[in-house]
């Protein structure tokens, strides 16, 4: 961080692996990071990255009145979604404000939408007109090519390619190094297993995986 630069604070929400891939864009961001756990890890630990461990879950109402506004959900997640949703809709209702968090190193166009919660990996690159929603993560390296549009809690896993035109269904996850035809339509709720080379449309909630990708059940 720049000398002189404006106090900024951010609470990350979850303290494991997802937290570690989030913590040095974070870092390159904010002034002071603290990590909320969960309210059934017993003890106190080092946080990722040596970020100190500053609550609970349930601490979240004081530590918004002592001035931490704004919180990241750094839960990962590879199918189920649940956990990031119920916390996205904890820290939300509570006025915390969420919000995109970009590495420095990914490339987007200048009209791509990233909406509040959402997390853009290094190297990731999102080309002009696409857009992703709510608390979703484009991971390390993913490549969504013009025209995509990507659903609320979506995880775009690292090095996958989705070609121009893409529609991927919220809660959906697509494995590391898959490749996504253009103008395919991915269903909400559906797990695409890494490696995949998915050439026709799936539909929703459902397991699909292989080259070509299809449905296993
Ligand atoms: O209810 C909770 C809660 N439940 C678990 N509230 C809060 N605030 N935190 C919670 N946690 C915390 O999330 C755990 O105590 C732990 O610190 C963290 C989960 O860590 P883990 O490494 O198991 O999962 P992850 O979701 O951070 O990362 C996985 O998924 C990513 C997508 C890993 O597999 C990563 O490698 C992967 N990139």
């Amino acid at each position: 961080m720049e000398s002189g630069a404006a106090e900024r604070k951010i609470l990350l929400i979850g303290g494991g692996g997802h937290c570690h891939s989030v913590a040095d864009a974070v870092l390159s961001l904010y002034t002071q990071v603290g990590i909320v756990e969960g309210d059934a890890v017993q003890q106190d630990q080092a946080g990722e990255m040596g970020l100190p461990v500053v609550g609970r879950d349930c601490d979240l109402p004081r530590l918004f009145a002592e001035g931490w506004n704004e919180a990241f959900i750094t839960v990962g997640s590879v199918g189920d979604t649940a956990l990031r949703r119920r916390l996205f809709k904890k820290v939300t209702s509570l006025g915390y404000y969420v919000p995109a968090i970009i590495d420095p190193t990914a490339v987007i166009a200048r009209d791509v939408e990233v909406r509040d919660g959402t997390f853009i990996g290094k190297r990731a690159v999102l080309n002009s007109g696409s857009r992703v929603g709510r608390c979703a993560i484009i991971n390390t390296g993913a490549i969504i090519e013009h025209d995509c549009v990507i659903g609320d809690f979506v995880h775009i896993s690292p090095g996958a390619v989705l070609c121009g035109e893409v529609v991927v269904g919220e809660d959906t996850h697509i494995g590391a190094g898959s490749a996504v035809r253009q103008q395919s339509k991915i269903g909400r709720g559906v797990i695409v297993g890494m490696g995949s080379v998915v050439v026709k449309n799936i539909p929703d909630n459902v397991r699909a995986w292989g080259s070509p990708c299809r449905v296993v059940d």
